[in-house]
């Protein structure tokens, strides 16, 4: 791959050009929002003008690619669009930099095993105000914005919310200009690419960078070498003190990979480093000379499988040693990155250092890095324990993103031994020093007590639990909804919230509303410039200025129209991906999310069967159109899981092919559900389906960006859903079901499915058509696990009790949909009220309230 800074290339000239830049703007035949935001000159960020442009990315194309423009094919011309971005971020990466490094600034590092960035052309464009001039250059060559962007893969390196929301912080720090990097795995393959062949999801490797990317740049310069296993030797000094010596047994080379992302009209740049395993090739020399080439093949072979893979799963731990390695390695590489960055300016003087520095943690996958940062304060740097303590619990923050029991990370203590027996050490000293401290002067001699918040778990196979490791460790530890973070505070660690009754609190999710809004829906955004000004991507409270205008018709009718046509656009994609002709008037009712039973696809699909069943019992019976769209990937062996995507797929082929409903009703499961694909979903939703079992879901951040681009939450009261209907009003939504205190009640009271089933003859029907053969012709019971699961099962997800008032919530989006101005009322309303859920606020908290960051002007000299 040619480098990225060619010298040959042009650069495009300094020089600010406004003048220029609003002649431009108004050659343009279409205007869309995010060409509007081209011409604001809010920004003292260099904008190149059309030509200028044109020419730097004519440049690339002939001399950092070497093709012409005749023979080009669209990745290529892709790719030359990105080397001319690159240009205007590099620039500012710099200023960034120098700015910071001036100024000796506190930065917070995100240490995160997942970051889900999806795809970045549009949003950087749009980010630095060019979209539009990038559109006219690329026209005047003949070649159009979308097809090119539509080259750009996913860089799909995280399952789901965690690693979305990663993607969002990373975006607000950036645009609020705090000092921050993120850090993560620089996965050779990201999340499986989802196929589904005869109904079934089928895993394919995702391999994003296969023809290279050229957002990346590799920094030789910052590598780090990584030791693993081996042993640790006690020695005693001539003074009789012990010192810990840890002999590793390989090295392993940690290579980063820096991915800068510019904020909202530049403000500043944040990186995303990402650390690549490679083989240490010095090390292996020996092992090669000694006539062990084969040997030093395959322990290469080994070193680089750490970065090779992401694991896809979203609630169960693997307890598999590659994950430890994974999670280790990462911590490990960041940690000695930002000790050596610190040094540079505090030369080994720690006093400074958590007033410099701050981490957060994402979840427990990052929690080895407490245990790790010990480790290079005490051997490598010679601090006593009480001093390394005291840094280590003034930087870390952790973030609980799960109350899943399955999802809690625990390692065997074994795969410690073998992989990290110095960490090891580190961790029985900290629980040590915790259990004959803090507990044993609040519970003196109570044994239980200490072996429940004990790190160890003891059993026949001894744990680590890496929740408790974060919690004791940690300054403060959030949940990222109010409703989760009291469950967090209140029954996931009570104990610890009664020795640190400060150290836990909430800051509620957020999404960044220029992927959200701005980017993915242009038709949207260009209403709120007209009603809210151009800074609303950077005040999304601003959207409130919409609400009084939910009410006039002419306004309805035009934001109604914006939706009409987001419909329109994802009809053509349905067609296109499933086959499946739908009709942009019906009510598009949308679930994309991770598969799980607790996110209840199921749920949705005894209610379609339902529909179905009353259409088919009447057949002059007419009802509101409704397309019902799926979008979800399974964890590879969750069985059950894969079973719903499964009948999801089937039941949705018998219905579309089914005449005799006239079309009233459609079911679309559309394969490969990832960042990109939820932009071009999102915008055109009417109904957002949010429906948990309540105290299930942490917080969710699909339900925000549904609300912020009109669609209306059909929702438990579950996680942000609560925050969110406290915003747009529950009348302008649909709740049902169960509330997180009925849940825990009915599950205390012994929860019986079978009443359900023996008490509702709908349900009973729907749920006893699964074990036909009627939508697996020839193959009966191919649905029937499903049903098993809601009543042999015991239905641990409550489906059967929240079935009634899930139908009866249907029933009034039908209603409320007949109603088009009722419905545009509050479709606005929801939009208008979701400036609270903008991560800039999110940002915002955690700054305030956990890392305690100044925000810093970048100089553009
Ligand atoms: C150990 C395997 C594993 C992997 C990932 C367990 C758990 C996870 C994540 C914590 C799952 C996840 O993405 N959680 C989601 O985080 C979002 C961001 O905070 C929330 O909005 C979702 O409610 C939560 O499910």
């Amino acid at each position: 791959m040619a480098s990225k800074h060619s010298k040959k290339s042009a650069p495009v000239q300094t020089v600010k050009t406004v003048a220029s830049q609003e002649t431009e703007v108004a050659k343009s035949a279409v205007t869309t929002a995010v060409d509007n935001c081209d011409c604001s000159n809010e920004s003292d960020l260099f904008k190149p003008t059309v030509e200028q442009f044109k020419q730097s990315i004519v440049n690339h194309l002939r001399r950092t690619i070497g093709t012409s423009e005749k023979k080009a094919s669209n990745l290529a011309w892709w790719q030359a669009v990105v080397y001319a971005v690159n240009e205007l971020v590099f620039e500012r990466l710099t200023q960034t930099q120098a700015t910071h490094a001036g100024n000796d600034t506190r930065a917070v590092n995100y240490l995160s095993a997942e970051f889900l960035m999806g795809r970045l052309t549009v949003n950087n464009l749009c980010n630095l105000e060019v979209y539009n001039t990038c559109k006219d250059a690329l026209a005047s060559l003949g070649v159009d914005i979308n097809a090119i962007c539509d080259e750009e893969p996913d860089m799909a390196l995280g399952n789901g919310g965690l690693g979305r929301l990663a993607a969002c912080y990373i975006d607000s720090l950036a645009t609020l200009k705090y000092p921050s990097i993120g850090y993560g795995l620089h996965y050779e393959n990201g999340l499986f690419r989802q196929e589904i062949r005869g109904g079934r999801q089928v895993e394919r490797p995702d391999s994003w960078r296969e023809y290279g990317c050229p957002w990346e740049v590799c920094r030789p310069e910052s590598v780090q070498e990584i030791p693993v296993g081996g042993y640790v030797e006690d020695q005693v000094a001539p003074d009789g003190t012990i010192h810990k010596v840890w002999h590793p047994d390989h090295i392993i080379k940690a290579v980063p990979w820096d991915i800068p992302v510019v904020g909202f009209r530049g403000s500043s740049v944040t990186v995303l480093r990402l650390w690549e395993s490679r083989a240490n090739e010095q090390f292996n020399w020996d092992v090669f000379n000694a006539g062990g080439y084969v040997d030093a093949q395959e322990e290469k072979a080994a070193s680089e499988t750490i970065s090779k893979v992401l694991y896809p799963n979203d609630s169960t731990e693997a307890g598999k040693m590659l994950r430890l390695t994974q999670q280790y390695f990462f911590c490990a590489a960041s940690l000695r990155d930002i000790l050596r960055r610190y040094n540079r300016a505090h030369h080994h003087d720690y006093s400074a250092f958590a007033s410099k520095i701050a981490i957060q943690l994402n979840d427990t996958h990052p929690a080895i890095a407490v245990a790790e940062l010990m480790r290079l304060l005490l051997d490598e740097e010679g601090l006593n324990w009480d001093s390394a303590w005291k840094i280590v619990t003034d930087v870390f923050a952790y973030t609980n993103h799960t109350l899943l029991p399955e999802a809690l990370e625990k390692w065997p203590v074994y795969l410690f031994e073998r992989l990290l027996p110095r960490h090891l050490e580190i961790i029985y000293e900290i629980n040590a020093r915790f259990l004959d401290g803090e507990v044993a002067r609040k519970w003196p001699n109570d044994n239980g007590m200490r072996a429940k918040l004990s790190i160890i778990e003891e059993g026949p196979c001894r744990m680590v639990r890496m929740a408790h490791l974060s919690v004791i460790a940690s300054r403060r530890v959030n949940g990222v909804a109010e409703i989760h973070s009291q469950l967090v505070r209140e029954q996931l660690f009570p104990e610890f919230a009664q020795i640190w009754p400060d150290r836990f609190c909430n800051v509620t999710n957020g999404v960044t509303p220029r992927r959200w809004l701005l980017a993915c829906n242009p038709g949207l955004a260009e209403l709120y410039n007209e009603v809210s000004g151009k800074d609303w991507p950077l005040h999304l409270d601003s959207c409130a200025k919409m609400r009084p205008f939910a009410d006039k018709p002419d306004f309805q009718k035009r934001f109604m129209d914006v939706k009409y046509k987001n419909k329109v656009a994802l009809a053509a994609e349905i067609k296109k991906l499933c086959g499946v002709e739908v009709d942009p008037h019906a009510i598009f009712d949308v679930q994309v999310k991770r598969l799980h039973e607790y996110k209840r696809q199921h749920l949705n699909l005894l209610y379609i069967l339902h529909l179905y069943r009353e259409l088919l019992s009447d057949p002059t019976k007419t009802i509101v159109p409704q397309v019902f769209i799926f979008g979800a990937k399974a964890a590879p062996a969750y069985t059950l899981a894969k079973d719903i995507i499964y009948a999801i797929n089937k039941i949705g082929e018998r219905i579309n092919n089914d005449h005799r409903i006239r079309n009233q009703l459609k079911v679309v499961f559309i394969p490969n559900y990832r960042v990109s694909l939820a932009e071009k979903i999102i915008p055109a939703a009417d109904v957002s389906e949010q429906i948990s079992t309540a105290g299930y879901e942490a917080s969710g951040t699909s339900n925000m960006k549904f609300a912020m681009n009109g669609a209306l939450t059909l929702g438990t009261m579950d996680g942000a859903n609560i925050e969110i209907v406290a915003e747009a009003g529950e009348e302008n939504n649909f709740i049902f079901g169960l509330s997180v205190q009925e849940v825990q009640d009915l599950k205390a009271k012994g929860y019986n499915p079978w009443d359900f089933y023996n008490s509702d003859a709908d349900l009973k029907a729907v749920l006893d058509w699964l074990d036909t053969d009627y939508f697996t012709p020839g193959q009966p019971g191919a649905l029937s696990s499903i049903k098993r699961s809601l009543l042999d099962h015991g239905d641990p997800f409550l489906v059967l009790a929240d079935f009634a008032s899930y139908r009866d919530a249907h029933k009034r989006v039908e209603e409320l949909y007949k109603d088009k101005e009722r419905w545009a009322r509050a479709a606005i309303i929801n939009s208008a009220s979701m400036g609270k859920f903008s991560s800039d606020r999110s940002i915002e908290d955690y700054v305030h309230n956990i890392w305690s960051l100044k925000s810093y002007d970048v100089n553009n000299k």
